[in-house]
């Protein structure tokens, strides 16, 4: 087992990882921005390496430094949470190279479902249902035209090195397809380096389903069943849940052996996501995978009695795993509370907390790395705590939210608190049945 383990990530992440590490007697080493001085993540750390600037490119993107940090300190193996490094192949080569085992994913795997028009044949390649579309990117858009009269329009141009909805385009008939086409390839170009495009069918409000698996260096995957991410904005997460109030047990069982196969298909070791999209058939398609440990991993945790950060390590240390799956025994969910103005547009607000007041009792986590006095920086993410609730039923979870949001006191900046207690009183919400264009049509103005 490692000895002990540099951290190179801030936040409450930070901070859920040094709580693992804690538990199965491993060190931890911190880095950190001087913006982060300041942070609960370098408390806690048994050491703690300042590593640049505010600025992510001078710091917790800086390669050089994280290495020399790594090497300074004797760590054996980094962490590197999620995004920052977390799917950077080639900081997983340079660990490697280093002799400090990355905790995650090779750079071929991180390079083969980086690109996801690779990604997708792959998949496919390996029997996961993808959506119908183009073999790979399209070279013209005479091509792209031809392709989109054999499966139909709606279809949707993607940037292969797309992620997160940029350099994404709808395309309704053959009048809009060149407009899109260039408005795709120039803004996939200006965001990724790289313009390339495929194109598929367009799914019209589905579900976003994702099936969490843990693989180890033996060959073995299994799942932990699915997370449903369908409360979205801009393709940022807000409201995520185990189990789905869509997904039965054959569906999670058809979905689940779906992932696996795709990530055996790969030689997948550690955590990862298979990230489907469900249409209103319950038919299920391959969209994305995830090479790191996801920000809503905790809801998984709480239904399966699982801690995945506890399995990240062991796997990555070369111990194996059962191979058995996991269902939900419980159901849980989790609001992101963002220091962000939801009335304002989800406007950022960074700035100091004046007071604070933590939910507990039954049922009731807050991973955050937030306390009383604490400064949030203007230069990273938003994402200030998450408030995961578990119950018996899902009912009873939204009662449960509810209760702990109207206890949740953060003062001295806007929060996301106020719009998760009207989505906890929303009728549409509350049935089950809604789809990832819910919150297009959400009213936010009186929060
Ligand atoms: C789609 C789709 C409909 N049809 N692909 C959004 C981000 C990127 N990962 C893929 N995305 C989508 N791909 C086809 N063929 C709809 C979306 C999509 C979406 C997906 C999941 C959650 C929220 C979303 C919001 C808008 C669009």
């Amino acid at each position: 087992m490692f000895k002990k383990i540099l951290i190179a990530n801030r936040g409450e992440i930070a901070l859920r990882i040094i709580r693992t590490c804690r538990e199965m007697g491993i060190k931890t080493v911190a880095v950190y921005s001087t913006a982060d001085k300041e942070s609960l993540h370098v408390r806690f750390a048994d050491e703690a390496v300042c590593i640049g600037p505010p600025l992510s490119k001078s710091s917790y993107l800086n390669i050089p430094n994280l290495i020399a940090a790594a090497e300074i300190t004797n760590a054996d193996a980094i962490h590197p949470g999620y995004g920052f490094l977390s799917e950077n192949a080639e900081f997983s080569r340079i660990c490697q190279e280093y002799g400090i085992k990355f905790i995650g994913a090779t750079a071929d795997m991180i390079n083969a479902m980086g690109d996801k028009a690779t990604a997708k044949a792959t998949m496919k390649l390996a029997g996961v249902p993808t959506i119908p579309g183009s073999e790979g990117l399209l070279d013209s858009v005479k091509e792209g035209i031809k392709i989109a009269h054999k499966i139909k329009y709606p279809v949707i141009l993607k940037a292969t090195a797309g992620g997160g909805g940029r350099g994404m385009r709808i395309v309704n008939n053959d009048d809009e397809f060149e407009k899109a086409w260039k408005d795709a390839k120039m803004e996939a170009g200006a965001s990724f380096g790289n313009d390339g495009l495929y194109l598929e069918k367009f799914v019209e409000e589905p579900r976003h389903i994702e099936i969490q698996v843990v693989g180890d260096q033996y060959g073995k995957v299994c799942h932990l069943s699915e997370r449903d991410c369908s409360i979205q904005r801009r393709h940022q997460k807000l409201v995520e849940e185990t189990p789905s109030p869509i997904v039965s047990q054959k569906l999670r069982d058809k979905m689940g052996e779906a992932a696996i196969k795709g990530a055996k298909s790969i030689n997948y070791e550690g955590a990862g996501t298979i990230e489907f999209l469900v249409d209103k058939h319950g038919d299920f398609y391959f969209m994305e995978m995830n090479t790191r440990i996801q920000v809503e991993h905790p809801i998984t945790e709480e239904v399966t009695n699982f801690d995945l950060i506890k399995e990240q390590i062991k796997v990555a240390a070369g111990v194996p795993i059962s191979g058995k799956n996991y269902y939900p025994e419980f159901h849980a969910m989790e609001c992101r509370i963002n220091a962000e103005d939801p009335s304002n547009g989800f406007r950022p607000s960074p700035g100091k907390i004046t007071n604070l007041n933590i939910p507990g009792g039954h049922g009731v986590r807050v991973d955050t790395h937030i306390y009383a006095g604490y400064t949030i920086p203007p230069n990273y993410d938003s994402m200030v705590a998450k408030l995961i609730v578990t119950a018996r039923t899902r009912e009873e979870v939204i009662v449960r939210m509810k209760r702990a949001l109207q206890e949740f006191v953060i003062e001295g900046v806007k929060t996301t608190i106020p719009f998760h207690i009207k989505l906890m009183d929303d009728a549409q919400f509350k049935s089950g049945q809604f789809t990832t264009k819910f919150l297009e049509d959400f009213d936010f103005s009186d929060l």
